[in-house]
């Protein structure tokens, strides 16, 4: 190194460490997430870190409902001298859903609602000193609370301090935290391609006396703008002068500039506090006609809503996957999120500035209001942080404050109380909605609503935001999935003027179920794409419809859902530990523009084999693209080329038993996917060809296959052909009284993880016949009695309303196989419990060509069958 190196080296050093003098000066955070102890109960003390939530695993049992209550966290503190003057926060990015504060024994603060962050004034009960502790405890609670939204609603409220947490230092003179905000608030008054104005305002929190504040907005590098102002008081407003042909924000160009605000010591220059903010340079405006414009060009918002739990962690989800979700909708060529139903984490936002994903945000006031003071107090609290919290993402283009509030409304038996409830509900709503303007007259206000839309109508909620969202489930939840474009068309009709965004719709999709002939409530992955089918088309179609969000990204905890996942709702075109299922495909061959082809995820199949080829099995499969063609090959042999309509197509592939090699070629010839398929091929003349491994495993009364937690296939009975297998006599189990009858039980199914075994049944049956060929075989009966009285109420979630009322059946029949008995007086419900799963195993050994012959003779009541299995031993 030479002299001058040195020299050069030493000035830059010294340069950066002027530079971390004068952070240092300014606002420090730290992180405080590590090392608390958490307690449930007194006795229990657990070492943990943030984001925590007690209620990870408790969702997930058969037992119905989860901890909700207070619980205590602990964390010792020492602050050194250089916090010494200066002011200081904790600052939680979220807590469920009531937390109080206490610094060395005192209540330092407290808050209300679980989605929204919160700041707690310390400096006046923390000590400041190397050998100084202060002890920090949070009580937080989840318990149910009239005074806070949701008062119900489809997701779990995990309890806990489940994002971060931070210790705030700043100088005594300091841009406010008021809201948990961060105290600077820009807005663009003009805005076009050939120039833009920005407003700064904000708020300073200690004395102004000899302070000065400069805004410097930068477009990378380089410097666009830089603002000096005295300050006169502790409101502040800087006009910063046009800047000419500003780089529009947009989504396929995110482009963003950073303004920094500090506040300057006017004598000295030091920096004593300092913003940053993200701007975004695009205006907006919504149609009632024509839908949404970004820059002056129409463009339809399609993306989808996110709830923020994933699997194997519920709420308190490292932060990282924040942003991987709003990837997720970018990569799947979305261009829109609806956050709901409340506020997020605030790496949400910021990706979606920086991916340009717009953006609609809400506060939980999901199917209920309280009519008090103190509910409606809390609401705009809520609001308002959401507000201040997240004013300056150019990602926001809508604040919501209402979801299905009239879903199933009180005071049913009491029309007129009802009535002054509705007029409650109203006022709330017009509160909720002027507060909105007044804090940000340039964003959007929306209310999502269910299909009952005169009801919306005649309580006047239609009339209040100016967008209505619609949640729909036609094809779902009740009717038809050609329903949904005629709704769309009768409420444009009455309300041309109304800007609208369909705010929800899906349908569930348990990506262990497939059908090849998919119907409502099979719950099958192929009937979710047919319904997400209709609905992008009649979207798609309609101008007047300004955007769209898929109900959800992704699967996500409700801990009261029972279904074939029990406490998971199935919606999410990716899993809960986000896997893309085909849906997902299917938005992403519609909607991204980089070529892309992928093969169905199902990938486990079996089947029975073709009447004219014993040794394959031909099956549909789906290849999604968004190219024009594609060519499939399977083991080797080339299928041709097929177009690709509406983002899809299907090949009929002839399975070959266990592996089978697919190829994708779409476009060109780099654009391509390989899936392997493990095929149960089951020959249709069992004796015909003796398999040494041969197994089959089979549902009863379901028209579904189903991949078990083990990685088994099971496939749909049939009914018995000689020389193959099958069910004889019977008819599938249709829950009474429940308008999905269509598909067995949607009740949770005790001692199981793999409910769709046990949800399906053949009642009154009378054998099943395996016509296999000689040898030593395993035979399991697997049993659950789906009939009971214990009814189930119509849950939040449920739209179409219904309840379960079934009486439960008593049944005791014998079982024999080839003649020999095999359970006697057998009786499911008392032999294991209603709707709990119970299994049989027998071995027979079967000589010549006599098959396996299961006889069922009823004692009383009807003979039932959930499922079967045939392994062959030797
Ligand atoms: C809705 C609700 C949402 C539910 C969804 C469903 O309308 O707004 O919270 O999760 O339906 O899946 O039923």
């Amino acid at each position: 190194m030479t002299n001058q190196t040195v020299k050069v080296l030493f000035f830059f050093a010294v340069l950066v460490l002027i530079k971390a003098a004068a952070f240092s000066q300014s606002r420090t955070q730290i992180n405080l997430d590590k090392g608390w102890k958490f307690n449930k109960d007194s006795t229990h003390l657990q070492n943990i870190n943030l984001p925590h939530t007690w209620n990870k695993d408790d969702v997930m049992d058969d037992t119905p409902g989860y901890y909700r209550g207070a619980c205590w966290y602990r964390k010792t503190l020492t602050l050194n001298d250089s916090y010494k003057g200066k002011s200081l926060f904790l600052y939680f990015n979220g807590a469920n859903q009531e937390t109080e504060v206490y610094i060395n024994g005192h209540k330092a603060g407290s808050h209300k609602g679980g989605y929204t962050r919160f700041c707690v004034e310390a400096d006046q009960y923390l000590k400041i000193g190397a050998n100084q502790t202060n002890e920090i405890a949070v009580k937080v609670d989840n318990s149910f609370n009239e005074n806070i939204p949701p008062l119900s609603a489809d997701f779990t409220f995990y309890g806990g301090i489940y994002r971060n947490v931070y210790l705030v230092a700043t100088n005594k003179s300091h841009f406010s935290l008021s809201h948990a905000a961060n105290g600077v608030f820009i807005t663009t008054p003009e805005v076009s391609a050939s120039k833009a104005s920005v407003k700064i305002t904000g708020q300073i929190e200690g004395s102004t006396a000899h302070l000065s504040l400069i805004t410097t907005i930068s477009d990378g590098a380089k410097t666009v703008a830089k603002v000096k102002s005295n300050l006169t008081s502790s409101d502040f407003t800087q006009n910063i002068p046009a800047i000419a042909k500003p780089h529009l924000w947009s989504p396929e160009d995110p482009h963003l500039y950073l303004v920094r605000t500090q506040l300057v010591d006017a004598k000295t220059g030091a920096v004593l506090d300092e913003i940053t903010n993200p701007l975004g340079f695009r205006w907006f405006k919504f149609d009632g006609e024509k839908g949404f414009f970004l820059n002056g060009k129409p463009l339809k918002l399609v993306g989808t809503s996110r709830h923020q739990d994933i699997e194997g962690f519920g709420n308190a989800i490292p932060s990282n996957y924040n942003e991987r979700d709003v990837e997720l909708i970018k990569q799947m060529g979305g261009n829109f999120i609806r956050v709901s139903h409340y506020p997020q984490d605030p790496k949400i936002l910021e990706t979606c500035d920086k991916l340009g994903i717009l953006a609609s945000v809400e506060i939980p006031v999901i199917n209920a209001i309280t009519e008090n003071e103190a509910f409606t107090e809390t609401c705009k609290n809520m609001q308002v942080e959401m507000i201040r919290q997240n004013f300056n993402h150019p990602s926001v283009v809508i604040w919501a404050y209402m979801n299905e509030v009239l879903l199933r409304p009180k005071f049913g038996d009491d029309k007129a109380r009802q009535q002054v409830y509705f007029a409650n509900i109203k006022k709330l709503a017009q509160t909720l909605d002027s507060l909105t303007h007044k804090e940000d007259p340039s964003r959007y206000t929306m209310i999502a609503c269910h299909g009952d839309y005169n009801k919306y109508r005649s309580v006047g909620l239609v009339q209040i935001p100016q967008i209505i969202g619609w949640n729909l489930y036609s094809g779902w939840y009740g009717g038809q999935t050609s329903d949904f474009a005629k709704f769309l068309d009768s409420f444009h009709k009455d309300f041309p003027a109304l800007p609208v965004i369909i705010s929800e719709f899906g349908a569930d999709a348990d990506p262990r179920i497939h059908a090849t002939q998919p119907i409502k409530f099979d719950k099958s992955v192929e009937y979710a794409v047919d319904f997400h089918k209709v609905y992008l088309k009649a979207i798609e179609e309609r101008p007047f419809v300004a955007g769209a969000a898929v109900w959800n990204l992704a699967d996500f905890n409700s801990e009261t859902r029972d279904e074939t996942m029990p406490h998971i709702n199935n919606k999410g075109l990716l899993t809960w530990d986000r896997k893309p299922k085909d849906t997902y495909y299917y938005y992403q061959a519609n909607l991204a523009k980089k070529p892309f082809v992928k093969i169905s995820t199902w990938q486990i199949r079996a089947g029975v084999s073709d009447s004219l080829n014993q040794s394959v099995c031909t099956q549909a499969v789906t290849v999604f693209s968004n190219t024009s063609k594609v060519n499939l090959k399977v083991n080797g042999i080339n299928l041709g080329s097929k177009d690709i309509i509406d983002g899809m197509t299907v090949f009929n592939v002839p399975f070959k038993n266990r592996l089978n090699k697919i190829e994708a070629i779409a476009g060109n010839q780099t654009c391509t996917d390989a899936a392997t398929i493990n095929f149960n091929l089951i020959p249709a003349k069992l004796q015909a060809d003796n398999q040494p491994d041969l197994h089959i495993n089979i549902l009863l009364g379901a028209k579904r296959f189903y991949i078990d937690q083990n990685q088994n296939i099971w496939q749909p009975d049939q009914s018995y052909k000689p020389g193959s297998f099958g069910s004889i006599g019977g008819v599938a189990y249709a829950m009474k009284g429940n308008s999905r009858q269509s598909y067995g039980t949607d009740r949770n199914i005790i001692n199981t993880n793999d409910d769709p075994i046990y949800q399906t049944q053949q009642v009154g049956i009378q054998g099943y016949r395996f016509d296999v060929p000689a040898g030593r075989y395993e035979i399991t009966l697997h049993f659950a009695e789906l009939t009971t009285d214990k009814t189930k109420e119509a849950l939040a979630y449920n739209l179409d309303n219904t309840t379960n009322k079934e009486t439960s059946q008593e049944r005791i029949f014998d079982i024999s196989a080839n003649d020999k008995p095999l359970l006697a007086t057998f009786n499911a419900a008392s032999k294991y419990g209603s709707l709990t799963a119970g299994t049989e195993k027998t071995e027979v050994t079967v000589i010549g060509n006599n098959g396996i012959n299961i006889s069922f003779k009823p004692i009383k009541g009807e003979p039932i069958l959930n499922a079967i299995q045939l392994r062959r031993i030797k």
